[in-house]
């Protein structure tokens, strides 16, 4: 391993890097228009520099000549999410993918590190194809939302400042900056949910709004047209009022003027 030519012993990974960003990318376009929201925000991607890949080696005890089993994370891509819920949306999405094989996952959302850091990662087996035929590189993925980048961002370039020995006041903010970002996290989602349930009740009305005029030329149609007068003006007047409640009744009364209306048109014609 000593005397191997680095360059080319990188140069799969490096492929690597640069199709699962262009894939990512393109999934992330692809929702976007199909369901109008996307869980990617941003994809970003790296090959670890030589020296980063010497030291893991070192740290995890892994020999020079078995770096390709023993370090996952040589090729590296990184998924940020707006939400936490679009976290476990998109490992789904990778778990189902036939272009690249799951090895395991790290759940440190749930189970976040001592240090406070929270990511999920997947692990990989990528299939890259070589001058020299196919080879599987191991990569790995860590999805996380923008608050937990945002902070494994600069806990990362302080480690790498004060070199695992960061002053004890330090790592105590940065543990209370961790617990900041979850409520951060928090807080996001539930405004999310508030949303959603707005746009669903949004939905809803509309609905109800649609299907009271709808019935209401129903009666129309059956020559009801004191009755269809009659509905109509108490539609307005609740609709002025924004009262949800009694136009949800006037729903029912309405689906039993109309089963009336229905009985009597059936006889007459008979
Ligand atoms: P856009 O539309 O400009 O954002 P390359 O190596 O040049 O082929 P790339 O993807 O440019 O590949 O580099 P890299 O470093 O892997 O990824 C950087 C991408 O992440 C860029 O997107 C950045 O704009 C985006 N990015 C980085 N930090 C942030 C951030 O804090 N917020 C957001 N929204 N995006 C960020 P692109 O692909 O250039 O596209
Ligand atoms: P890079 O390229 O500098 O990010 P470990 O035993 O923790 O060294 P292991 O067991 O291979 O590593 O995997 P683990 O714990 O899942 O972490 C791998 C990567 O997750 C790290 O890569 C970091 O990118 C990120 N990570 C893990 N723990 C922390 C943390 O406490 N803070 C921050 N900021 N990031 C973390 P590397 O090796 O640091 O490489």
């Amino acid at each position: 391993m000593d005397g191997r030519d680095w360059n080319k012993f990188l140069f799969p990974y490096e492929q690597a890097v640069e199709e699962l960003k262009v894939k990512f990318k393109t999934l992330r376009s692809e929702l976007k228009s199909r369901e109008e929201y996307s869980p990617i925000e941003f994809v970003t991607g790296r090959v670890k520099r030589i020296s980063s890949i010497l030291e893991k080696a070192k740290k995890l005890n892994v020999p020079l000549d078995e770096i390709e089993s023993g370090i996952e994370d040589i090729a590296g891509i990184r998924i940020m999410c707006q939400f936490v819920e679009d976290i476990q949306r998109l490992a789904e999405l990778i778990k189902q993918r036939e272009d690249m094989t799951i090895v395991y996952c790290k759940d440190y959302v749930t189970n976040k590190k001592e240090s406070g850091y929270r990511s999920y990662h997947i692990i990989i087996k990528y299939p890259v194809q070589t001058a020299l035929g196919m080879k599987n590189v191991l990569a790995e993925i860590q999805i996380r939302t923008l608050a937990m980048n945002f902070w494994a961002t600069i806990e990362h370039s302080l480690n790498y400042k004060y070199k695992d020995s960061l002053p004890e006041d330090v790592t105590r903010r940065l543990s209370k900056a961790a617990e900041a970002a979850y409520v951060l996290d928090q807080e996001m989602s539930s405004i999310r949910d508030e949303i959603m349930e707005s746009q669903r009740a949004f939905e809803d009305n509309s609905n109800l709004v649609s299907k009271l005029l709808n019935d209401i030329q129903q009666l129309y149609f059956y020559h009801r047209v004191r009755e269809a007068v009659y509905f109509q003006l108490k539609f307005n007047e609740l609709w002025e009022a924004e009262d949800i409640w009694s136009l949800k009744q006037l729903a029912h009364s309405l689906d039993e003027a109309i089963l009336k209306a229905k009985r009597m048109s059936d006889r007459r014609r008979k």
